[in-house]
């Protein structure tokens, strides 16, 4: 806290997101433009928030960011580049210096992406501390620049970003509209993941041949999704985002050299999902699969089989109880 009379002070708050319809290359590295559109849900854990406060004042003599409390040595590239495009944008050019002060507050090696939420509740701040124009879009195009897929943290509910035009994110359903379905996540690894998702999109953009078969399968399937989620039809709903997450993965194995973020413990995951939506006999799917950059899965399940489906999952991973617990969720 400062003394100063022009101190100024915004705390914002974002939760994290998962696709649907990964997200995955980009056409423009410098303005983060994805190839492909990408359809995801915003989490809303009540333990899982991403919270950024941002503050000016002109006694301050450089731009600093603390993380948990702790001043960082340097600001991120990403984060210069973010505060760049504020000072480009902010009308009355007296912003001389910003601090940052970030903290999740959930454990960052919790398994769980969260640059996205990390970046929208910056992208936030800065937006209102400013007071730029057109805040949403402006906030928007500043998560993007921050860490693409922060863009959908932008928005709740059901988000869909889009690689063409302005490359803006929109909501297209909240998420009461599908007030049943539930979010489970296990976490199988915690630990850094071996390639970031900036580096492997790259490495799969130069080497893979499946990845351009998948671009081509994109947009109808986010129709499809979206056609799904609109008449909450679950079994079409959850047979694309697991097949659009295999699709995903598919292609970081094709990228050379591969990419591997699931562990046997994800295969398990996998083949435990398809042998329960098969045990009624009855072609009802009840739990859905999807896993992002890493071999932690996050499960869609309506709310009617949760307890039926957390009395496997305990049956099978005993020492999870307690994650898993804490992780059955709404949407948000
Ligand atoms: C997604 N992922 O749609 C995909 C699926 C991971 C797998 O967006 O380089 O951290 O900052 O734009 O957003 C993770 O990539 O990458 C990601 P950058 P980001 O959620």
């Amino acid at each position: 806290m400062s003394n100063d009379i022009d101190y100024r002070s915004v705390t914002c708050q974002a939760s994290p997101n998962i696709a649907l319809i990964k997200y995955w290359g980009k056409r423009n590295e410098e303005l983060i433009l994805p190839d492909n559109d990408s359809l995801s849900i915003t989490l809303d854990l009540n333990d899982m928030h991403s919270y950024t406060t941002v503050s000016t004042s002109s006694s301050m003599i450089c731009d600093t960011f603390y993380f948990d409390d702790i001043q960082q040595t340097k600001l991120s590239e990403r984060m210069k580049k973010v505060l760049q495009e504020v000072r480009r944008r902010a009308k009355d050019n007296k912003i001389k210096f910003v601090e940052i002060r970030s903290h999740n507050s959930f454990p960052a090696s919790s398994g769980l992406a969260s640059s996205a939420s990390a970046y929208a509740s910056l992208a936030i701040a800065l937006t209102n501390l400013f007071q730029l124009d057109n805040p949403q879009s402006t906030a928007a195009y500043l998560a993007r620049i921050g860490s693409g897929s922060a863009i959908r943290s932008i928005y709740g509910g059901f988000v869909r970003w889009s690689s063409e035009n302005e490359c803006l994110s929109s909501c297209i359903y909240p998420a009461e509209h599908w007030s049943e379905l539930r979010i489970i996540i296990l976490i199988f690894n915690s630990s850094k993941k071996p390639v970031s998702s900036t580096d492997a999109m790259q490495r799969t953009r130069e080497t893979s041949t499946l990845f351009q078969a998948r671009l081509s399968t994109i947009n109808d399937k986010i129709n499809k999704l979206i056609e799904a989620i609109k008449i909450k039809d679950f079994n079409t709903f959850a047979k694309i985002t697991m097949m659009d997450s295999s699709q995903f993965h598919a292609v970081c194995m094709d990228t050379y050299p591969p990419v591997i973020y699931l562990n046997d413990q994800s295969k398990h995951l996998i083949d435990l999902v398809h042998v329960y939506n098969q045990m009624d006999g009855n072609q009802i799917i009840k739990v859905a699969y999807t896993f992002d950059a890493g071999p932690n899965p996050f499960c869609f399940i309506r709310q009617e089989h949760v307890d039926e489906f957390l009395s496997l999952l305990k049956y099978f991973y005993p020492t999870m109880n307690d994650d898993v617990h804490k992780h059955v969720s709404n949407v948000n």
